[in-house]
């Protein structure tokens, strides 16, 4: 497909998806990861987006600074825009609890995810631990192939102890969502994170090299009355992911 077939709007703009520029933000990036884009190579022109997708030149302009504000596009004073050398990253945030879901709807970013596993499983000695529960008791299990923009990202196993999620097959696209509507949302969590060079396995999932840099994050999550909600491991691309935490000097009085 080249770009003119690729950017007409009845093949992706929709009314009721958000604001225009948002939306082509998203056709853009996606032609970015898809390769129709290659890297380094420049954007079409403005004007030439505007008539191709029947947008005004000011929505075409918000989109493609949307993009640069991403990394995902270099605006060049004078020769226009061009794609970045290399594929954007996410930054996430150490001090938010949010989910997989929330950070990347915040930037704009749709998500997918391919099951690897959901069900009801003995747990395992690292989840009794973890979890705190007794060797006899089922433990609900997810892993998930996470996507962002059709972009692999993560992959997380998650663990809950039964009596939170008794059916992990209810959990259809967050887990975070699921749990808040089961009146148990996470309000606490402890990351642990350590780097990893990737098996064959999760390297074909992710779609890098094998023994590729990753980053594995084990988070225990706990509910407000302080018993353990979820242990998640995950693995993380290290070439998506920045994981950024904001640091205060300890006896800092404007904390
Ligand atoms: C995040 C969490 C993971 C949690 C998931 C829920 C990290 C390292 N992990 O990816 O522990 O289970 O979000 O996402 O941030 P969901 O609500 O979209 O399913």
């Amino acid at each position: 497909m080249n770009m003119a077939e690729f950017l007409k709007p009845e093949n992706w703009l929709m009314p009721a998806s958000g604001p225009r520029y948002l939306q082509l933000r998203r056709r853009l990036d996606e032609a970015i990861v898809t390769g129709l884009l290659q890297p380094q190579t420049p954007l079409p022109s403005e004007r030439e987006i505007a008539s191709l997708t029947n947008l005004s030149r000011v929505t075409v302009r918000k989109a493609i600074a949307a993009l640069a504000d991403d990394g995902a596009v270099v605006q060049r004073h004078g020769s226009g825009s061009f794609v970045a050398a290399r594929p954007p990253r996410v930054e996430q945030s150490l001090t938010q609890l949010t989910s997989f879901t929330e950070d990347m709807a915040q930037r704009g970013m749709d998500t997918k995810a391919l099951w690897l596993e959901r069900g009801l499983f003995l747990p395992s000695p690292e989840e009794i631990t973890a979890l705190g529960l007794a060797a006899d008791v089922s433990v609900s299990r997810l892993a998930r192939l996470r996507m962002a923009d059709g972009r692999p990202m993560a992959i997380e196993r998650a663990s809950l102890p039964v009596d939170i999620l008794p059916n992990p097959t209810l959990v259809e696209h967050s887990l975070y969502k699921a749990l808040n509507d089961l009146g148990m949302p996470p309000v606490r969590a402890i990351q642990k994170i350590t780097a990893l060079n990737l098996d064959d396995r999760d390297a074909d999932l992710l779609d890098v090299e094998p023994h590729t840099a990753g980053l594995k994050i084990e988070r225990t999550s706990y509910l407000k009355d302080g018993r353990v909600v979820e242990f998640t491991r995950s693995i993380y691309r290290s070439d998506a992911y920045d994981f950024v935490a904001e640091l205060r000097l300890s006896n800092s009085k404007d904390t």
